[in-house]
C-alpha cells in the first residue's frame, strides 16, 4: 500500500473530531486535535495522541481562525488536515492556506468548493452538461423586474434561493406575483447579511417532496463511484433530524437512476474526495439536482453501516494519492440503516440545553452504533451546535432497523440535561414514519414537537 500520512491534524470538535480519529488510528495515523478553552476536558483530546488550545470558546478566534490551526499542524508536524463538517471545512481560502503550507487537505479542491458553495454557478454547471435541475433562473437574478419576468415564466408558485445560501437564510417561497417583489428585497437583504453576498436565484417551488442525497467517493485521477442513497427527508428548520439508507422505494433501476446523475454531477466539476449530491425527488418519481455537498456530513455513518466502507478512511486514501480500489459494480448496499440525531434540545420546543450531563449511558448491542463524544460529568459548552451522539442502527431490513431504534432509543439514559430522544421515540411510532409514507413536510403536517 502506498503510504499513507504519519500524523493528521483534525479541525473540528465533538463527535466528528472522535469519529476521524478513530479512522487515523485504525490506518496506523497519529492524530493532533485543536480544541477551544472550554474544550480541554473533552474525549477528542483525551483520544488524540497530541492537542493543541487555538484560542477562546468564540469559534472566530479558535475552529475558524486559520492561522492558528496551520500554525497547529506546523509544530505538530502533521502532514494533513482534516476538518469533519462545518467550521473550515467549506472554506476554498483554508484549502488555499493548506497548499500554501504544503499540508494536504483531506477534502475536495478549492475550486471544487467555490463551485459547490455558489449554488446559482453549480446550478449552471449542471445545466450546461446535461444533469436536470428543476425549471428556474439560469443565472442569479439582476433585479425585481428581471425576478417577475422569470417567475411568470416559470409559473407560480417559485423558491427564492440564496446564491450564497445554506441553512434556509435568504430562502422564500413565493405563491403570487404581487408577493414577489416584496420576499425578493426581504430575501436579498437577509443573504447580505448572512453571506455578505445578496445574489439570489429562482427555482419552480415543488411543493410536496422528498430530499434523496447520493453519497460519492471521487479519487485524484477522475474515477468516481457512488455508495448508494440517503433519504433525508424529516427534517426541521433545515436541520435533518432522521436519516436513513436505503430510500425505503428504491428499487435497483432507481438506485442506478440517481447513483449515475450524482456521479455525471461530479464529473461535470471535476469533484474529488467524498461529497454529496442532494436532489429533490417529486411526486412523479422525477428527480433534480438542488446542491452538492462539498464535505463530509453527519449522517454519514448510515451508508458506511448498509456498505461496509469507512468513508472518513477512503477519504484520507484518496487525499493520499491512492487510487479508489472499489469499482461501482463492487458496491453492494445490503439491510438497512437509520440515524437519529441527538441533540441537547428541549425535545418539544427544540430550544438548546447546555449544561453539566449528569448521567451518560449510551446504548449498545446487536446492530447499533453511537457516534458521540459526550461522557458523565461533560459539560455541554453553548457556543457550537447541540449535537450530542448520533445514535445509528443497523438491521436486515427497515422494520428491524426500527424496532432497534426504538429499543436503543428507549435504553439511552441521559440525566441533567433535555434531549430530543423523546421526540425521536414519538416519531418512530408514527404511522406514516413506519410505513415510510411521509415527505420534507412530515414534522409540519403532523405538528408532532406541539402539544
Ligand atoms: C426547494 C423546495 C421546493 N422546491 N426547492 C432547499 C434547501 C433545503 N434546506 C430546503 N430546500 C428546499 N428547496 C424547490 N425548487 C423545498 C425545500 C424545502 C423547504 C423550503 C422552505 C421551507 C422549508 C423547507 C423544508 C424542506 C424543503
Amino acid at each position: 500500500m502506498m503510504n499513507l500520512f504519519k500524523k493528521v491534524l483534525i479541525a473540528n470538535r465533538g463527535e466528528i473530531a472522535v469519529r476521524i480519529i478513530r479512522a487515523c488510528h485504525e490506518l496506523g495515523i497519529k492524530t493532533a486535535v485543536v480544541y477551544s478553552d472550554v474544550d480541554r476536558e473533552t474525549l477528542p483530546v483525551r483520544l488524540a495522541d497530541e492537542a493543541i488550545c487555538i484560542g477562546p470558546a468564540q469559534p472566530a478566534q479558535s475552529y475558524l481562525n486559520i492561522p492558528a490551526i496551520i500554525t497547529a499542524a506546523e509544530i505538530t508536524d502533521a502532514e494533513a488536515i482534516h476538518p469533519g463538517y462545518g467550521f473550515l471545512a467549506e472554506n476554498a481560502q483554508f484549502v488555499e492556506a493548506c497548499n500554501a503550507s504544503a499540508i494536504t487537505f483531506i477534502g475536495p479542491s478549492a475550486d471544487n468548493i467555490r463551485d459547490g458553495g455558489d449554488k446559482a454557478r453549480a446550478r449552471q454547471i449542471m445545466t450546461k452538461k446535461g444533469v436536470p435541475v428543476v425549471p428556474g433562473s439560469d443565472a442569479p437574478v439582476k433585479s425585481e423586474k428581471d425576478a417577475v419576468e422569470i417567475a411568470k415564466a416559470i409559473g407560480f408558485p417559485v423558491i427564492l434561493k440564496a446564491s450564497a445560501g445554506g441553512g434556509g437564510r435568504g430562502m422564500r417561497i413565493v405563491h403570487k406575483e404581487k408577493d414577489l417583489s416584496q420576499l425578493y428585497h426581504t430575501a436579498n437583504k437577509e443573504a447580505f447579511a448572512a453571506f455578505g453576498n445578496g445574489d439570489l436565484y429562482l427555482e419552480k417551488y415543488i411543493t410536496e417532496m422528498r430530499h434523496i442525497e447520493v453519497q460519492l467517493l471521487a479519487d485524484n485521477y477522475g474515477n468516481v463511484i457512488h455508495l448508494g442513497e440517503r433519504e433525508c427527508s424529516i427534517q426541521r428548520r433545515h436541520q435533518k433530524l432522521i436519516e436513513e439508507s436505503p430510500y425505503v422505494f428504491a428499487d435497483a433501476k432507481f438506485r442506478k437512476r440517481v447513483g449515475d446523475t450524482a456521479v455525471k454531477a461530479a464529473k461535470a466539476m471535476k469533484y474529488r474526495n467524498a461529497g454529496t449530491v442532494e436532489f429533490i425527488l417529486d411526486n412523479d418519481n422525477e428527480i433534480y439536482f438542488m446542491e452538492i455537498n462539498t464535505r463530509i456530513q453527519v449522517e454519514h455513518p448510515v451508508t458506511e453501516m448498509v456498505t461496509g466502507i469507512d468513508i472518513i478512511k477512503e477519504q484520507i486514501m484518496i487525499a493520499a494519492g491512492k487510487k479508489l480500489d472499489k469499482k461501482q459494480q463492487d458496491i453492494k448496499v445490503s439491510g438497512h440503516s437509520i440515524e437519529c440525531r441527538i441533540n441537547a434540545e428541549d425535545p418539544v420546543r427544540f430550544v438548546p440545553q447546555p449544561g453539566r450531563i449528569d448521567l451518560f449511558i449510551p446504548p449498545g448491542g446487536p446492530g447499533v452504533r453511537v457516534d458521540s463524544a459526550a461522557f458523565t460529568g461533560w459539560t455541554v459548552p453553548a457556543h457550537y451546535d447541540s449535537l450530542i451522539s448520533k445514535l445509528i442502527v443497523y438491521g436486515k431490513d427497515r422494520e428491524e432497523a426500527i424496532a432497534r431504534m426504538r429499543r436503543a432509543l428507549r435504553e439511552f439514559t441521559v440525566e441533567g440535561i433535555k434531549t430530543t430522544i423523546p421526540f425521536f421515540l414519538k416519531i418512530l411510532d408514527d404511522p406514516d414514519f413506519i410505513s415510510g409514507n411521509f415527505k420534507t413536510n412530515f414534522l409540519e403536517i403532523k405538528d408532532i414537537n406541539k402539544q
